[in-house]
């Protein structure tokens, strides 16, 4: 969910510019056509825009409008583009909201992965149970907000096939997960389903390292990488939006790419 940033003073500019950052692609197109005013984000969402709290409520408006759309626009049936092996990005960039050498340390022998909500079967699961299932793999681009792109090979299990293990509820509306570096992130769930959402074991055929998340992550190709949980620890179904470590500060929750 979209929680704005304080905002000081009625700066103009900067209001418009959080509304233009809460916007996806073809709102954004549109607005910047049409020269987004104060007075057009009222319009927009029928807040008067007298205060700070009203303001925050108008981009709160514009954040929950954009999720909407993006989920209206989302076709569970489109597949990400994918690539040739070739075309890998070497070395595969690392991202975190803290450096490499605070990644955490997981013991893959003693870990196990928690699963909990709106599920038939939370029995933890092993590594070794998690490899036993069948295991797929793509050559997609991961694309960060940060303005990088990197294309890379993942390899696992198909969410689906995991979600359906697990007796999970698929009439839920969000998967969310809890990371062991305190990220957290959760995702509708038609794009839980989308055949390439895939619980990540491998990273261009090996045991995925450390600084990709260690021992999984959700490689989601359809979504922006903050939406790509690394370090999973817990995975839970529920109908109470959990939100998420970048969006509680802003970004947008669909996030779609
Ligand atoms: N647990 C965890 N997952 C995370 C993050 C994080 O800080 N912690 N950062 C996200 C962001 S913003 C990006 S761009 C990708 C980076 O993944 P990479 O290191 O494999 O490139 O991880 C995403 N998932
Ligand atoms: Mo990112």
């Amino acid at each position: 969910m979209f929680k704005p940033k304080k905002i000081q003073t009625l700066d103009e500019q900067a209001i418009v510019k959080a509304a233009l950052q809460a916007m996806p692609q073809p709102s954004r197109r549109l607005f910047l056509q049409r020269g987004l005013s104060l007075g057009g984000l009222s319009l927009l969402t029928g807040c008067t825009l007298d205060n700070e709290d009203s303001v925050e409520r108008a981009l709160m408006r514009v954040s929950t409008f954009n999720d909407k759309v993006q989920a209206w626009l989302f076709n569970p049936n489109k597949l990400a583009p994918t690539y040739p092996e070739s075309m890998i990005t070497r070395p595969f960039p690392f991202n975190a909201f803290y450096g490499i050498e605070d990644v955490p340390k997981i013991n893959g022998d003693s870990f196990q992965l928690e699963v909990g909500g709106l599920v038939a079967n939370k029995r933890p699961w092993t590594l070794a149970q998690l490899h036993a299932l069948p295991q797929v793999s793509q050559v997609t681009r991961h694309i960060c907000v940060e303005g990088w792109s990197a294309i890379g090979k993942w390899g696992g299990v198909p969410f689906a096939t995991f979600l359906q293990h697990i007796g999970a509820d698929l009439t839920a509306k969000y998967v969310g997960f809890k990371c062991a570096d305190d990220y957290y992130t959760s995702i509708d769930m038609p794009t839980a389903l989308q055949a390439q959402t895939q619980l990540s074991l491998t990273y261009d055929g090996q045991i995925l390292p450390p600084e990709y998340g260690y021992p999984m992550k959700l490689r989601i190709p359809t979504k922006l990488g903050y939406k790509n949980p690394k370090h999973i620890q817990a995975i839970y179904v529920t109908n109470v939006n959990p939100g998420g470590y970048w969006e509680d500060q802003g970004y947008n929750w669909f996030g779609g790419s």
